[in-house]
């Protein structure tokens, strides 16, 4: 199990053992064999059922990304217009001057409010992640502004925490076995994964017996191929269905009262909404239906299937959430979840959408705090990136990002932003709004880009400088959301070119700004006080030279881990870290909010660019953006064998298609007033009329004319964001034409 060479008579290849750092959020152990510093073939997990990890797709496709002949070897200038794409080799010296010099002159100029960090999910790993380098450098030059809000799952986050007060609201998935019914609501693992092995779990649960319903606007992979039943349904109307179901239950009796009685509060009100009492409304299967395009008589025979069927485990995940009242869609999910008893019970679930388990969980990972001389200053505490504190003066929405930049504080923002200072992202593609987006960075005096590809956003930069893959570094990641497991990877390869980490390029450019002492300790004495001063890791890695040897260290489990389990078994001395200690239907500090878009019980509620909005004379149909399974949202877009498995097409229906004219394989436009992309369409029954799909992350490429030939989703997706702080990525409206 531990890294080998083996020789050759041209030279040894040495096998190593490591892992990608990609946003999927699993971690597929992988060994790259090595020679004369290139990866010349990848395998994957070696160890045996059922502990094996299934290495992905993407992963074995690591060798093209690590060594693409397109990836950025140099620092470089912009010596063309803004996002002309024109640039001229430098120094390392003369780049890190030039950024030393703008953050300078920027602070002096404008004060630090000038300076805009944007960091991102581009690189997970806790000791060379860009983010948290250059936010420990700005807390040391006096702060700067950056984003809020988590651009994946800020509904789902905000559901969870009212409702349970924890993220931590997963099962291990080995406990799928335990379960009589599996409801796919909105989630699509076999292209998504939700951590390494889950569909290989899915298909065993299918195996031991489990019925599976899938309940997607799109006949995705997963439905494809283990799910009993698809139940088509319109995007952004999956809470009304809850709802009905919920109806259901109550009228037929067959909700846990026991249940709701104990662990729950507030239940009494949602039943009122639920009847009608408070809002005249009854909402009944066929109010449901009328909304949602699922026969009343389907949401019937769903609602008593799941009531019937125990243990059950309802699975919402984080694509209807992302949406106009995205945390609506995992409250209500929850809310079912207690109705049914599920909650805390082996083979059952939580809902909430974000799957997290609490032991090797990425918002657990080590990092260096904040503080200068991290260790003796912070002390020992380097339990998790979110516990840090950090220096930030003011914030600004994370899909409001650009707008920020365009409209400052004559806007209402909170600050005027001068310069950005960009890692580990590519913002322009992946938030909302493309268009605006590139207008956005024509307006700052200045932004720097640490990137490996000249990506969309990239293509804007002032001064690029390149950064080493995962291969090229020794760290410390693990996956989220599910394990339980720690990966070590180790470094493969020699820096190539005149690439550098970010950690190495923000600690050189600390030099530069006087701040001393930034970076004092070695790559490996960095791991090993990370891994000394982390209680999960002392709980659970005893041997740090065989962790490290293996790349990985499994957790053992004895039973699978049941989200709120310690609650459920023992709520008086175990109570829900809510405010009242149980499961909060009705949320006292939702409530207290006052907000319209946010009520204290989880409700349906019609929102702009949905099917009620009149904007569907113009744009007819409702956009869906789901991530790719061949990229990590844009990240492996130019690897060949990765473009190989599918190609970038518009999903669209037949009765859509034929009406305007459109063949499979057309080129078409998809268009709004925001934007226009052109795209090759693919005419599918496994998309339900009335909808196109456009997978996210494909890179924004516009021609002078502004059509989008790379067709970017977010060309055509708005930069808004939910009462609860979701990415409305989701709820777009578009319409379609032949080319
Ligand atoms: N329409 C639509 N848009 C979406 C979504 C959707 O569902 N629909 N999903 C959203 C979600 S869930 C997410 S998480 C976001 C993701 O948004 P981003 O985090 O912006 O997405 P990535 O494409 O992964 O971009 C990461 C970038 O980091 C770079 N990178 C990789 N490693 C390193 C490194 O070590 N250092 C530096 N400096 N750079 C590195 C990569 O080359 C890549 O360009 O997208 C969101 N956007
Ligand atoms: N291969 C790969 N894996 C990834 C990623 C990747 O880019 N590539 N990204 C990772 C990241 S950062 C994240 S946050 C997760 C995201 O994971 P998710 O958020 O679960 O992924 P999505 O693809 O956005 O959406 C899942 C499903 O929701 C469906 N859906 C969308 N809107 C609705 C709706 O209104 N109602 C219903 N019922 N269904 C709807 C979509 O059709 C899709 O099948 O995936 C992670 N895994
Ligand atoms: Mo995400």
């Amino acid at each position: 199990m531990s890294n080998e060479t083996i020789s050759q008579a041209d030279g040894d290849v040495k096998i190593v053992r490591t892992t990608s750092t990609f946003d999927c959020g699993g971690r597929c152990p992988i060994r790259l064999h090595v020679k004369n510093n290139r990866i010349i073939r990848i395998e994957g997990d070696d160890a045996e059922e059922p502990e094996q990890l299934r290495t992905c797709l993407r992963c074995r496709a690591f060798r093209q990304y690590v060594h693409h002949p397109q990836r950025l070897m140099y620092p470089q200038k912009r010596i063309g217009e803004r996002g002309e794409g024109k640039f001229e080799r430098i120094s390392w010296d003369e780049a890190l001057e030039t950024l030393a010099g703008e953050l300078t002159r920027v602070k002096e100029t404008y004060g630090n409010e000038g300076i805009f960090l944007a960091t991102g999910g581009g690189y997970l790993a806790g000791l060379h992640n860009g983010g948290l380098a250059a936010q420990r450098l700005m807390n040391q030059f006096g702060g700067c502004v950056t984003h809020y809000g988590n651009i994946s799952s800020e509904g789902a986050v905000w559901a969870s925490l009212t409702q349970y007060g924890s993220v931590m609201v997963g099962n291990s998935r080995e406990d799928l076995l335990n379960s009589k019914l599996i409801i796919l609501w909105g989630w699509d693992p076999a292209r998504m994964i939700s951590g390494t092995n889950t569909m290989y779990h899915v298909i065993k649960a299918k195996e031991n017996g489990a019925k599976i319903i899938a309940v997607d606007p799109r006949y995705h992979d997963t439905a494809a191929t283990v799910a009993d039943e698809w139940i088509p349904i319109r995007p952004g109307t999956d809470t009304a269905v809850f709802v009905a179901m919920a109806h259901v239950m109550i009228n037929e009796n067959l909700h846990d009262r026991a249940f709701l009685d104990k662990y729950t509060i507030g239940f009494d009100k949602f039943k009122e909404y639920v009847l009608g009492r408070e809002d005249g409304i009854e909402k009944t299967p066929a109010w449901a239906a009328e909304i949602s395009g699922v026969e009343a008589a389907v949401i019937e025979r769903l609602a008593r299937e799941y009531a019937g069927t125990n243990p059950a485990a309802l699975m919402d995940c984080q694509g209807p959430a992302r949406s106009a009242m995205g945390e609506q869609f995992n409250r209500c999910a929850a809310t079912l979840c207690a109705m049914t008893g599920n909650v805390g019970r082996a083979g059952g679930s939580a809902c909430g959408g974000l799957m997290g388990l609490p032991i090797g969980h990425m918002f657990r990972m080590s990092a260096i705090p904040p503080g200068k001389n991290p260790f003796e200053l912070d002390g020992p505490n380097v339990k998790g990136t979110l516990d840090i504190r950090m220096r930030v003066i003011k914030r600004v929405h994370i899909n409001k990002i650009f707008d920020a930049i365009l409209e400052g504080k004559q806007g209402g923002y909170p600050t005027d932003i001068k310069m950005m200072w960009s890692m580990c992202n590519n913002y322009l593609n992946q938030t909302g709004n493309s268009n605006k987006a590139a207008r956005a960075l024509q307006k700052l005096e200045f932004f720097c880009a640490q990137e490996l590809f000249m990506t969309a956003q990239a293509r804007y930069a002032d001064l690029l400088l390149p950064v080493t893959t995962a291969a090229e570094r020794s760290d410390l990641t693990r996956p989220w959301p599910s394990g339980p497991y720690f990966t070590f990877m180790n470094r493969a390869l020699q820096p190539l070119g005149e690439c550098k980490s970010d950690l190495v390029i923000v600690s050189e450019l600390a030099e530069r700004l006087g701040i001393e002492g930034f970076n004092p300790y070695t790559e490996e004495e960095w791991l090993k006080m990370f891994i000394d001063h982390n209680p999960e890791y002392q709980e659970h890695i005893k041997d740090y030279d065989k962790f490290r040897e293996d790349g990985i260290h499994r957790v053992k489990l004895d039973e699978p881990i049941i989200a709120f389990k310690e609650h459920i078994d023992d709520i008086e001395n175990n109570p829900f870290p809510t405010p009242s200690g149980k499961i909060e239907i009705f949320s006292q500090r939702v409530a207290d909010l006052a907000k319209p878009d946010t009520p204290p019980i989880p409700k349906y509620m019609p929102t702009p660019e949905d099917r009620n909005d009149p904007l569907v004379e113009t744009y007819p149909l409702q956009l869906l953006t789901p991530h790719p399974k061949n990229r990590v949202h844009s990240e492996l877009y130019m690897v060949p064998w990765l473009r190989e498995v599918e190609e970038h097409r518009a999903w669209i229906n037949p009765i859509d298609a034929d009406s305007r004219g459109i063949k499979d394989g057309d080129e078409i436009y998809v268009f709004n007033d925001r934007g226009k992309v052109a795209i090759t369409a693919w005419v599918t029954e496994r998309i339900i009329p009335g909808v196109v799909s456009i997978f996210e992350g494909a890179w924004f490429d516009p021609d002078d004319e502004g059509i989008d030939h790379g067709a970017c989703a977010n060309t055509l997706t708005k930069d808004a964001y939910s009462g609860g702080g979701a990415a409305v990525m989701n709820t777009s409206l578009v319409e379609v034409e032949k080319v």
